[in-house]
């Protein structure tokens, strides 16, 4: 992407919030609405050291800041104004925004400290959202329209539709994170780095600090792919015979999140050989499932469909050896694909305003249940996995019997597989898949 668009698109993505916002306010008889960025929180009541801030995303939404104790307040006709705490101290200074255009945007004002906010808060009935509840009682503002739910539902729901701007930031999120995934492929092929090296290049290669990530990197050798959210990376060197590496890792930019998966396969003989044709199966799916991801389809819908495929891989490669009536199918199906197909994708990386309604019962995980429709950005992500405890209900339940479980517990070793792009729903062209921008827009069919 042309980075030197952003100015621009940003500008307009102000307007358009302001557009979005001022029937907000008007809906709930608000005058104004103060977005504060975020606290610093204590990692234990213990000893003094903070986590990473992770700023408000009603905050975020309207400027990639990331310093705690700043807030914006949005009144209908007037330009946003963002009171920015500056403070002396010789022992921190927050990090500079990766690119600065927000200023000709916004009215900048700047306080020693953020309860210094009072005066500029205009008058009348104020709504307030943040991450410190205190902070409604300390500025003295009213305590009951702090994070209160109208507001919040109301502003979580118009995050759903990106403008433009976010849509570029996000291409550009997957820009960089394509870059570690590809460093990681490649590192794989020719050595034995135990999961940490890995980790710690593809940092290095989204030139990212682990706490700017937009969530902590997966990344799992042989069997530890089956646990879907391996963390804990192994410090010795891998196995020559290791032939699996499933890396769930993304980047950020401007605030903005990318969520990828890659599983990776190498080496020889029967098992790599079946594991292969169940990559390859997956991968095929999920680009099958991106291209269906049409306006006004239930999200649901696909997710049932990714389960109808999974069968069609698993007996393909033979894991199931037999054909399995809907019920039996659905049974199986979950066993190795535990998980929802995806979710929606934003300044979060499980981004809020796609789930207002519960999944089926039989689709706890599913984090999406909303009817596509232009301007949403989500993941499409179906697995097949060799989760050992799952496997062993599988076996004991009446499903059992149509399972080869010589081929599972061969391919077990390998852990399973994800393959995940993040899909930005355009209003005519249909899909545009922002991790593989070279497809067609469309998915080609
Ligand atoms: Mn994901």
């Amino acid at each position: 992407m042309d980075l030197d668009l952003l100015p621009d698109l940003y500008r307009d993505h102000v307007a358009e919030l302001q557009r979005r916002y001022e029937p907000i306010l008007a809906e709930l008889g608000l005058d104004a609405v103060v977005l504060h960025s975020g606290s610093l929180k204590k990692r234990s009541e213990f000893d003094d050291q903070d986590w990473p801030l992770r700023p408000t995303p009603h905050f975020q939404h309207w400027l990639p800041l990331k310093e705690a104790d700043c807030a914006l307040v949005v009144a209908p006709g007037k330009k946003p104004k963002l009171l920015w705490r500056k403070t002396q101290s010789y022992w921190e200074r927050p990090a500079e925004p990766e690119q600065r255009y927000f200023d000709a945007c916004l009215d900048i004002e700047e306080l020693p400290q953020i309860d210094d906010l009072r005066p500029h808060v205009p008058p009348g009935r104020i709504g307030f959202v943040g991450d410190e509840p205190a902070l409604g009682v300390r500025w003295g503002l009213g305590a009951d329209r702090y994070n209160y739910a109208h507001l919040i539902g109301r502003l979580d729901r118009l995050r759903v539709h990106k403008t433009p701007y976010e849509v570029a930031c996000l291409a550009e999120a997957n820009r960089l994170a394509a870059a570690g995934h590809e460093a990681l492929r490649a590192a794989f092929r020719t050595g034995d780095l135990p999961e940490l090296t890995l980790h710690l290049r593809y940092l290095e290669a989204t030139r990212q600090d682990d706490s700017e990530t937009p969530y902590k990197n997966i990344v799992a050798l042989g069997h530890n792919a089956a646990t879907l959210h391996h963390i804990h990376y192994g410090k010795r060197a891998a196995p020559k015979d290791v032939q699996s590496l499933l890396v769930d890792a993304g980047a950020t930019f401007q605030g903005y999140a990318s969520d990828i998966t890659r599983t990776w396969l190498r080496g020889t003989g029967a098992t790599a050989s079946a594991f292969g044709h169940l990559v390859a199966g997956v991968e095929a799916m999920q680009l099958r499932l991106c291209a269906a991801a049409k306006v006004d389809l239930p999200y649901e819908e696909l997710h049932e469909e990714a389960h109808r495929q999974v069968i069609d891989i698993l007996q393909e490669v033979r894991i199931v050896r037999q054909p399995l009536d809907p019920d039996a199918a659905r049974v199986v199906s979950r066993a190795f694909f535990p998980h929802g197909l995806g979710h929606s994708l934003g300044l979060q990386c499980h981004d809020v305003g796609c789930a207002l309604v519960k999944p089926r019962l039989d689709n706890p995980y599913l984090r999406n249940t909303s009817i596509i429709a232009p301007g949403q950005v989500f993941t499409i992500e179906p697995g097949i996995y060799f989760v050992d405890f799952l496997m062993d209900q599988l076996r004991q339940g009446p499903q059992g019997p149509s399972i080869d479980w010589s081929l599972v517990t061969a391919l077990a070793e390998l852990g399973g597989v994800r393959i995940e792009d993040d899909l930005h729903i355009t209003a005519h062209a249909g899909p545009e898949n922002l991790t593989r921008p070279w497809l067609p827009v469309g998915g080609g069919s």
